[in-house]
């Protein structure tokens, strides 16, 4: 079998614009969760329940003090006629694949390399706003008022379009879109078709962007969300923590560049890490809740670390899912004992290191995989294990280490990073040290 690495990063998070300054606030215990109760139009974010929110800061809208050139200022990376074109979500795409491809030293002319890269990105909900906008201007003022540029702008997909227009990809060009799981399914489906010769390398992550009042209400609806912070927004995401009380919408974009290993050597790509399993898994379950004994997500991370080839007793470190909700987070909890302490596992639960990082940006719906595959990557290359904020007393029955509040030194070997979405979709990404 091809073997797959990561050879590039990009993104663009609630903490910063950009790889580098993203982790160096994450390890720092910053937080990039801030108060949307001032947002515009005011009728609307005044009456939601949770008003905290996960925001990309931009020069004008930069409650957590980023620097400025570390903001989201959209002509830095898109020409206006494509900032017209492209929806938010798309922008965030095309931007954190540039940084990507930079960060690989992947820009291809030669037209056999352009057939062989291909790009795997998607979205969980998309463009919302344009959705929203057009369906009460049609409502109100008719057919004449829809704009032709409507379609192209909420298709998922255009994010992968528009990115294999940009640099004329003509690889496999997919979008997976299976809710808060779209980052890892990318990363993960991508791999694989790398792994069958489908192509060598693949632009692969998640992208979202809705901070929209609509996502609010209807989150908040299917009390999912946190909305016992609002007056205190940093607080407000605490997974596995006694207080923890729902999730906190963010927003953002990631993006990974694998590569088929030979690929990468011959042209002396600096490797981060390997991709070395991916697992899948459905509850059969519910629309929204998990199985309580966590079984769904026991098993898409049993394949994954099957299909790495390594022993639960292996694994340094789980780059967790838990968005701060009372059932997930303790449900996941006892996925990952019933896989640590079981058969080739470990015999004592203070050394299964666990962190969620959402406690620092919240939940990244659709991106949420792909952020948390960068960190997982960066935790290997770097041997740091970022931390999960606001956790004074985790309750969640288990005795892990969830690298409360402050960062920790560690080798790390191997990671995993797990996605559970609404549906019940599971999925786990397994990245092992290069060696
Ligand atoms: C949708 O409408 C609001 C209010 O008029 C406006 O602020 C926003 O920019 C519009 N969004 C898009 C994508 O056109
Ligand atoms: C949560 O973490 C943030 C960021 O480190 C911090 O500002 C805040 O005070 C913390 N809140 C609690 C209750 O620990
Ligand atoms: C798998 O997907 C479900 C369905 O929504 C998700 O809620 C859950 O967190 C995952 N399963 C488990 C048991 O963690
Ligand atoms: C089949 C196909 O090409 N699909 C998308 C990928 O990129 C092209 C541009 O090369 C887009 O037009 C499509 O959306």
């Amino acid at each position: 079998m091809r073997r797959v690495v990561v050879t590039g990063l990009g993104a663009i998070t609630p903490l910063a614009v950009g790889i580098r300054p993203t982790w160096r606030r994450l390890l720092d215990s910053h937080s990039g969760i801030v108060s949307v109760a001032d947002l515009e139009p005011q009728d609307k974010w005044k009456e939601l329940t949770s008003t905290v929110g996960g925001l990309v800061p931009t020069p004008a809208r930069n409650k957590q003090n980023v620097d400025e050139q570390h903001t989201w200022k959209a002509a830095d990376w898109l020409e206006p006629s494509d900032q017209r074109r492209m929806s938010l979500f798309a922008q965030y795409s095309v931007a954190a694949t540039e940084m990507a491809l930079q960060d690989a030293g992947w820009k291809p002319t030669r037209q056999e390399d352009l057939e062989a890269t291909g790009v795997c990105m998607g979205s969980g909900i998309g463009n919302l706003d344009d959705f929203y906008n057009t369906s009460v201007t049609y409502d109100k003022e008719g057919y004449k008022r829809v704009s032709p540029l409507f379609v192209p702008k909420i298709l998922i997909n255009l994010g992968a379009g528009h990115i294999a227009m940009r640099y004329g990809f003509r690889g496999p060009n997919h979008s997976a879109t299976t809710a808060c799981t779209t980052g890892a399914h990318s990363i993960g489906d991508a791999s694989r078709f790398i792994a069958f010769g489908d192509a060598d390398v693949m632009v692969a992550g998640g992208s979202e962007s809705c901070i929209h009042p609509l996502t609010f209400a209807g989150f908040g609806r299917s009390r999912s969300l946190s909305t016992a912070y609002n007056h205190d927004p940093t607080s407000a995401c605490r997974p596995f923590d006694k207080d923890r009380a729902g999730f906190v919408v963010s927003e953002g974009a990631a993006v990974l560049i694998l590569e088929e290993l030979e690929h990468a050597k011959r042209r002396g790509a600096r490797i981060l890490a390997e991709l070395t399993g991916y697992g899948c898994s459905g509850d059969a379950h519910h629309m929204t809740a998990p199985r309580d004994d966590g079984s769904g997500a026991f098993l898409s991370m049993k394949r994954a670390l099957k299909n790495a080839g390594v022993k639960p007793g292996d694994v340094d470190y789980i780059n967790a899912h838990a968005t701060g909700t009372a059932v997930g987070d303790a449900a996941e909890a006892i996925a990952i004992r019933s896989l640590m302490m079981g058969e080739e596992g470990v015999d004592d639960e203070s050394r299964i290191t666990v962190s969620s990082t959402k406690g620092a940006i919240g939940h990244l719906l659709g991106a949420a995989g792909a952020i948390e595959s960068v960190f997982s990557i960066l935790a290997i290359a770097e041997g740091a294990i970022p931390p999960t904020l606001n956790l004074t007393s985790p309750n969640v029955g288990v005795g892990f280490n969830f690298v409360p509040v402050q960062a920790q030194q560690k080798e790390v070997k191997v990671a995993m990073s797990n996605s559970f979405g609404f549906g019940g979709t599971n999925a786990s990404l397994v990245f092992s040290k290069f060696e």
